[in-house]
């Protein structure tokens, strides 16, 4: 397995990204308590559409609601990308579906297992959470005046290196049996991916981006599972994701929910 060097080179990743608007600005920390409370704080100062922070270490990574994302030095990537599109709040799911879908294809082919996305935002190898995604925003007058999208990819990490609440649900590209590359070539290949979709959104669409997802994200149709809201939960049969990006399951009743915010968990991994 080829090791990444003890830290990241922003000059290479830099110097290496041939891509339109992502990693116009990329901003690197040693260490940092989280990339999105550092991307936020510079996109409320007005940083441009693009900037990338990225860190070798977060204190305080943050996942969704209020939880923690776990981020020991030199083991990931912990990134956050300033985007500033000129759409309405209600299309927010799109950039979740969007980051996952360039999460996904970087990571395929890391490790002989296929990368499988869990909706709205989990990466998942062998039912495994390997990376995910936190979305944020600032709003203006119902319009989002920028979005922060954080990325976690776990790479190097040992299962003994995970905190013990995390064994058995989270794993890395190592742990995976991955031809690890260097750290900054992950890098690169996610921005590149991320700004070839984000084109994509901005010119086409969300069409063409919910039509890849569906090729990784083929084992949560069709299948039982709970779905966990704020508000509560309930069971279902999962039909895959509507228009919009919600995720649509059909109730025993027959009634279709669409789901917007929820931790959906297959019942078939539960069992096991
Ligand atoms: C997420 O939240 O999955 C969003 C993770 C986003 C992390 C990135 S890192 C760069 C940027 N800056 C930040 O501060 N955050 C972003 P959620 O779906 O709520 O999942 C969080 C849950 O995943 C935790 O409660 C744990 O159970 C689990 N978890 C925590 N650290 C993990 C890790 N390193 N690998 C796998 N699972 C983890």
């Amino acid at each position: 397995m080829k090791q990444s060097l003890s830290f990241l080179r922003p000059s290479l990743i830099r110097s290496q990204l041939a891509t339109e608007i992502i990693g116009r600005r990329v901003i690197y920390f040693r260490t940092v308590d989280s990339t999105n409370t550092c991307a936020l704080e510079l996109a409320t100062r007005g940083a441009p559409e693009g900037t990338v922070v990225i860190a070798e270490e977060q204190t305080r990574g943050k996942g969704r609601l209020e939880r923690r994302w776990h981020s020991p030095p030199g083991k990931g990537i912990y990134l956050s990308i300033v985007l500033r599109p000129k759409v309405k709040v209600e299309f927010l799911t799109h950039f979740s579906i969007l980051s996952a879908l360039a999460v996904a294809e970087t990571v395929e082919g890391l490790s002989p297992c296929p990368p499988d996305i869990k909706w709205p935002n989990d990466i998942l190898l062998h039912h495994k959470k390997v990376a995910g995604v936190l979305v944020e925003l600032g709003t203006e007058n119902d319009l989002v005046s920028y979005l922060i999208v954080g990325i976690g990819i776990n790479l190097l990490q040992r299962e003994e290196e995970f905190p013990r609440e995390l064994r058995g649900k989270a794993t890395s590209i190592l742990i995976e049996g991955g031809e690890v590359v260097y750290r900054e070539e992950v890098v690169v290949k996610l921005l590149q991916n991320f700004d070839r979709w984000y084109k994509v959104l901005l010119t086409s669409g969300a069409t063409p981006i919910l039509e890849r997802w569906k090729d990784y994200s083929h084992n949560w149709i069709g299948k039982e599972v709970k779905v966990v809201t704020p508000e509560g939960e309930f069971y279902g049969i999962s039909e895959g994701i509507g228009d919009d990006g919600r995720f649509l399951v059909r109730k025993g009743d027959g009634e279709l929910k669409d789901v917007w915010a929820a931790d959906i968990v297959s019942l078939r991994a539960e069992r096991r």
